[in-house]
């Protein structure tokens, strides 16, 4: 009894330390509250494949996961913890101190972390150690008095003991304070209870700001509107994705376990570096003024396996990246420029970089503002993103951007790069099935086999589909809209009853054909073909 009523004193105290620490976070950051700090932590630290394989499997939901194991491990530890501190009180008491400083230290360390990231942990830690210490000493065995035992005929027996719990309503004869450790626990969580709500409201507002200026910003119809999306682009086909995704069907890969929540009114750009003659910041609003430009590209992440999800096509409204590092006298490298690489950061502390030369030669590299006819949703990064055509997400499209540095790939890794990704990414040529899904059991018959492939910035010139390894029949296309946009395809397949594997392949407009070696993610990008089995009954 006693022994669970010190794990439940731990938990307590477990649930009080974040609960306090949500609160004094309000008074720094949200970021700087220890789940998030160490969530952080964890993601940084955690080896590619690992990562490959919670975004695999988890999804988008990978953080959810991550912050509900960090909370059941943080829940196991605290129970330990309690039931130490029945023996050792202060040492209890230490090693919630212990936690605090794990979760301290993370949070200072996060990219974009400094000293005052510190409190919300430790304050949290100090008050929770003293919860604990209050609890177990309710928990305490007290020494009762000498009392005469209530029968007995041959007189007197003195018993000097402690008395274990009887269950027994009132606090005589239980041997510890049960009324004390009743009251002070229910204490305890209601206070906890009440900081951690307030802690949230207040977290929650902080973030009103920015909300209240996404959501007056105007975006000026587009000086060069992107050519409307041509009628035989979606070819409407049942279970086939549609040609643009929806924001929020859009997929999101990123390592902020909060979204960063900017005002646009205070938000700056910076760009400077190696060969900036004229250093330039620039607001929100000088960007709006400036000549805008709205284009149809699609976003690939490097993360996606053959067949997965990670890929989305919107129409992007922004200013050219180009002559904004014109401007501030930026020359590629085939120029003469000092600098091949051009790494953007985020107010999250991610790294991205990109080749100059990339940006520079033409294609539409883009400082997003807006996306499918808004303003950035803040899960894609508002105020302002980079996207460019023809780069997986990792090397080109930083969100929630606010500094762009000139330098060169022999002297800076971003933040990928450090773990084990290429330096240089252009997006794969792939093909995907959407329908039928794999396991399916459409009738035979007509079947239409239907999916998109994408080689940005080369453009799918043909795409070729299989069955049981038999000869490849090539598919119709979709009307290609740019280069930088998938294309659907789709073939009428005569659906014979059994088992068959329905495979397909991609040809770029370069005369590249997929390969059917297979390789996974890491470093630069998944290659094979994808399959699909289906049984027709
Ligand atoms: N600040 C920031 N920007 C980021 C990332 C990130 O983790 N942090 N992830 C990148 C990756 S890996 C991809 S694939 C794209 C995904 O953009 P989306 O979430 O809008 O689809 O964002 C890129 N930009
Ligand atoms: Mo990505």
């Amino acid at each position: 009894m006693r022994g669970a009523l010190a794990a439940l004193s731990g938990l307590i105290t477990g649930f009080t330390a974040l609960a306090v620490a949500e609160l004094v976070s309000a008074a720094v950051r949200p970021e700087a509250s220890p789940v998030t700090a160490v969530g952080g932590a964890v993601i940084d630290l955690t080896p590619p494949a690992l990562k490959d394989f919670a975004v695999r499997n988890f999804g988008t939901n990978d953080k959810l996961v991550l912050q509900l194991g960090i909370l059941a491990l943080l829940a196991l530890f605290a129970m330990a913890v309690g039931v130490v501190a029945l023996r050792h009180r202060l040492a209890g008491s230490a090693a919630v101190l212990v936690f605090g400083a794990i979760g301290a230290v993370a949070a200072v360390s996060r990219p974009d972390g400094g000293l005052p990231d510190a409190v919300p942990s430790v304050v949290g830690a100090l008050v929770a150690g003293a919860v604990l210490y209050l609890l177990v000493t309710r928990l305490t065995l007290r020494t009762l008095r000498p009392y005469r035992a209530a029968t007995g005929t041959d007189g007197a027996t003195l018993q000097d003991t402690t008395v274990q719990d009887t269950g027994g309503g009132s606090d005589t004869g239980s041997g510890f304070d049960r009324r004390g450790f009743v009251i002070a626990a229910t204490a305890a969580v209601a206070a906890s209870a009440g900081a951690g709500v307030l802690g949230q409201r207040l977290n929650a507002s902080g973030a009103a700001g920015a909300v209240e200026s996404r959501a007056k910003t105007v975006l000026p119809p587009p000086s060069s509107p992107a050519r409307p999306v041509p009628a035989g682009a979606d070819l409407k086909v049942r279970g086939l994705s549609s040609f643009t995704t929806s924001n929020k069907d859009f997929y999101r890969v990123d390592t902020a376990l909060v979204v960063p929540k900017i005002d646009a009114a205070s938000w700056r750009l910076r760009i400077h570096g190696k060969g900036v003659t004229r250093p330039l910041t620039f607001s929100f609003d000088d960007l709006l003024r400036r000549e805008l430009i709205e284009r149809d590209i699609t976003l690939t992440c490097v993360s996606n396996e053959v067949g997965g999800p990670y890929v989305g096509n919107a129409r992007w409204i922004g200013v050219r990246l180009a002559d904004l590092l014109s401007e501030a006298g930026v020359r590629p490298p085939s120029k003469g420029g000092p600098a091949d690489q051009i790494v953007a950061r985020s107010v999250d502390g991610m790294t991205i970089g990109s080749p100059v030369e990339t940006v520079m030669d033409g294609r539409d590299a883009l400082l997003a503002l807006g996306m499918n006819g808004e303003p950035l949703p803040f899960d894609h990064g508002f105020p302002v993103r980079m996207i460019v055509p023809g780069l997986y997400g990792y090397v080109s499209a930083c969100k929630w951007l606010q500094d762009l540095e000139l330098t060169t790939f022999a002297d800076y890794d971003a933040y990928w790069v450090k773990r084990s990704w290429s330096r240089q990414a252009p997006i794969k040529t792939e093909s995907r099935i959407d329908t039928p899904r794999p396991f399916a059991s459409p009738k035979a018959g007509t079947v239409p086999i239907a999916g998109v492939a994408w080689a940005q910035h080369r453009g799918i010139a043909r795409v070729e589909v299989r069955v049981d390894g038999g000869p490849w029949h090539t598919a119709r296309l979709a009307a290609q809209d740019t280069k930088d946009t998938w294309r659907q395809w789709v073939w009428e397949w005569p659906a014979t009853s059994g088992n068959h594997t329905l495979e397909v392949r991609a040809t770029d407009q370069d005369g590249y054909t997929q390969t059917d070696q297979r390789v996974g993610t890491v470093p630069n990008g998944a290659t094979g073909w994808h399959s699909v089995v289906v049984a027709v009954p």
